[in-house]
């Protein structure tokens, strides 16, 4: 039995040329030397095995994917653009994504982060709106935008959401989105969900003069999920909201491409399987990455002050102390928004234990091109979701010009009791 020299795919001469796909990997060996776990890893991620073949010819071999930098347990790996279908994620994730963590060759793997080469980024449609379409539509410039998520979670009837929703807008919210896990259940079912409130965010706008917008989630299988989109175009919806991990990369590609001219909001629910253990699996800012490339023009990042789980930046940026960082310096370190060719910037949203108090500090972190969101920190309110609402926007208000929450709330009941109520 002839076994495959795994060393022969580490190459550190090697310079990546601009059109390699590039990996950048946390790798544990088990039983093995580095070079050999990460050759291994760019064998079986690209043309490679565990043996040799009698089938590989030259021209195959100069399309193995090369180890080009080994620096403590951190590998960068070059993969020649041919070796991947164009528009298709599932497919590259197969490669660079796939067999690799299973690997007993590895004790712990994790992708930490990609860069697309330009033949592939152009080949996918990113955003339709990105954050200026956003910020078009709801005729917001200059702060961050405020949401809500109608809670409780799961429970409400068609109607009970609605007028939750309409409380929350009256209040000041711009945008309220259904919770990841409500759909279509019998207790409340889509359909009617969306008619009631549609018909309750045509209220709130005329009442308060905004524009607001209601974010249904569509999330199903495939074929029912775009026939819900359809459903909230033809009745005036200007929203969709999908769960794109328990969805799926290739639905998402789907409603993409269904092209329903609708701004998409992408939450995260599940991703932390993937990404919590810092030594294993994938990691936030490379499904991040995915998620633009597809097309989503909000996506959850975390808050690093809220309730989950999350680094402070997690996407903004590659954790420092990993120098091997596949970002290019000279583009702003925010990935959302980094310069990709066709690809518009995303919004990014902070959501999950976020109340009035945190306010300061996310706007500090992430700047104005956010969408802060709460749930329980609306709903929560002593005085109701109106007066709830009303506190987030005053303590965006007091952020921006730069008075301290505690001032601003001597003359603005609801932030007072907020911040009586949660420290
Ligand atoms: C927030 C939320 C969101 C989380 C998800 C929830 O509600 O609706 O799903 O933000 O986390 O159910 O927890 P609260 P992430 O405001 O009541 O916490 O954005 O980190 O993926
Ligand atoms: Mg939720």
């Amino acid at each position: 039995m002839i076994k495959i020299s795994y060393i022969d795919f580490v190459n550190l001469k090697y310079k990546p040329k601009k059109s390699d796909l590039m990996c950048l990997f946390y790798v544990e060996p088990f039983q093995v030397s580095m070079k050999e776990a990460a050759g291994a890893v760019a064998a079986e991620s690209s043309v490679g095995t565990w043996t040799e073949l009698t089938t590989e010819t030259k021209r195959i071999a100069r399309m193995r994917a090369k180890v080009f930098e080994i620096k403590d347990n951190y590998i960068k790996v070059a993969y020649p653009a041919e070796l991947f279908e164009r528009e298709n994620m599932p497919e590259i994730l197969s490669s660079i994504a796939g067999n690799i963590f299973g690997m007993k060759i590895v004790k712990n793997l994790r992708l930490e982060d990609i860069e697309f080469p330009e033949s592939i980024i152009k080949s996918f449609k990113g955003p339709a709106f990105g954050i200026n379409g956003i910020r078009k539509l709801l005729n917001v410039k200059g702060r961050p935008l405020v949401g809500t998520i109608v809670k409780p979670k799961l429970g409400l009837n068609s109607k009970e959401h609605a007028k939750v929703a309409y409380d929350a807008w009256l209040g000041g919210c711009d945008i309220v989105k259904d919770d990841e896990n409500l759909s279509s259940q019998d207790f409340n079912k889509f359909r009617e969900r969306v008619m009631y409130t549609l018909i309750a965010r045509d209220k709130a706008e005329k009442e308060t003069g905004e524009k607001k917008a209601y974010l249904p989630n569509i999330t199903a299988e495939t074929e029912e999920m775009i026939d819900r989109a359809n459903f909230v175009r033809h009745n005036n919806g200007n929203y969709l909201m999908v769960d794109i991990i328990t969805m799926g990369w290739s639905a998402l590609q789907t409603v993409r491409k269904h092209n329903f001219k609708l701004p998409l909001h992408a939450h995260r629910a599940g991703y932390a399987a993937l990404s919590r253990n810092k030594k294993h699996g994938i990691s936030m800012l490379t499904i991040a990455k995915i998620a633009r490339l597809i097309g989503v023009d909000s996506l959850h990042i975390g808050t690093a002050v809220g309730k989950m789980e999350g680094p402070t930046k997690e996407v903004a940026e590659i954790e420092e102390e990993i120098e091997l960082s596949l970002i290019k310096k000279d583009q702003p370190s925010h990935i959302l928004e980094q310069k990709w060719y066709n690809i518009k910037p995303v919004m990014a949203v902070c959501s999950g234990g976020l109340y009035p108090t945190l306010v300061p500090s996310l706007i500090k972190m992430f700047g104005k091109n956010i969408i802060i969101q709460a749930g329980g920190g609306i709903h929560g309110h002593e005085l109701g979701t109106t007066a709830g609402a009303t506190a987030m926007r005053q303590a965006v208000e007091a952020s921006l010009k730069g008075i301290s929450l505690r001032e601003y709330a001597k003359n603005h009941k609801e932030l007072y009791i907020a911040l009586r109520q949660w420290h």
